[in-house]
């Protein structure tokens, strides 16, 4: 039975067929399905496929906006219900999408996630500039600034949040993480973030490690 939801979940991505996206959201969750492992190997694989379908000319804006949508939908319904952590621990973490990226499906799971393990996060959205995570970093007291990227043209921003932090005396009060599809641990060294994460789990991982130095 598992394996066959999540190509239905694959498969409704693909085709960018919001209600058929949703109505296996809805029956996965209604099966008792673990909500993450229904994202894992379901609907971010068929994400995963349309962007290879419109990086290689097979799809274009249209398709890839509807599977967007889709997608937005399933994330949403999925990130609802993962349970979330009563018992905040101690750790605040600032998060967004760089400033020029509007890409925030991956940013919006790994935000559902650290709450779901008990973390406090103020999501800034996307389209963020260095100087506003910086400001709502201060606002919010937070201990890390989380930052994602999805267009190898907004990494650059990631890089100027470090510099930012440098020339405003503030590198050693807030630790850095990075993520998004482009981002590496290679980048995250290179630029110098404090930690890089591959995906949501990851995120949590590295989160707690960095609240641990
Ligand atoms: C969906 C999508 C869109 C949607 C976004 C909707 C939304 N609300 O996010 C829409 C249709 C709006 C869109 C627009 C565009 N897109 Co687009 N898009 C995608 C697509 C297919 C999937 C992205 C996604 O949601 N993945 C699923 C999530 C779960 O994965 P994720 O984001 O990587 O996140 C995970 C990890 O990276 C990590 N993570 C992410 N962030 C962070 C942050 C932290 C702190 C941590 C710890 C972890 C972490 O955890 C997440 C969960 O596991 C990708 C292809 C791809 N495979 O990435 C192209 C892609 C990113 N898009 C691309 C392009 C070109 C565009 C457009 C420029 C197209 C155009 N001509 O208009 C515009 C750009 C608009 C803009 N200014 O941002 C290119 C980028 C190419 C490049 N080299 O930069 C890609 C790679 C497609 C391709 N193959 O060409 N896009």
């Amino acid at each position: 039975m598992t394996p066959k939801i999540f190509e239905a979940a694959i498969n409704a991505i693909v085709a960018g067929d919001l209600d058929k996206a949703t109505e296996i959201a809805r029956r996965g969750l209604e099966e008792g399905m673990d909500p993450l492992e229904l994202m894992t190997n379901g609907f971010i694989p068929g994400i995963n496929q349309v962007g290879d379908l419109f990086g290689s000319g097979k799809l274009f804006i249209p398709g890839l906006v509807k599977s967007a949508d889709a997608m937005e939908k399933a994330t949403a319904l999925m990130n609802a219900a993962i349970p979330q952590e009563q018992e905040t621990i101690s750790g605040k973490i600032v998060i967004g999408t760089v400033e020029g990226d509007m890409h925030d499906i991956g940013k919006t799971i790994v935000v559902s996630l650290l709450r779901a393990n008990g973390f406090e996060v103020q999501d800034l959205g996307r389209d963020v500039t260095p100087h506003r995570f910086i400001e709502e970093a201060e606002k919010f007291n937070a201990d890390i600034i989380g930052s994602s990227t999805l267009l190898t043209t907004t990494m650059v921003v990631q890089k100027e949040l470090e510099q930012e932090l440098k020339k405003a005396g503030l590198k050693q009060k807030y630790k850095t993480i990075v993520g998004g599809a482009p981002v590496t641990q290679r980048w995250a060294n290179r630029i110098g973030a404090d930690a890089f994460a591959q995906d949501a789990g990851d995120g949590v991982k590295k989160v707690t490690q960095l609240l641990a130095k």
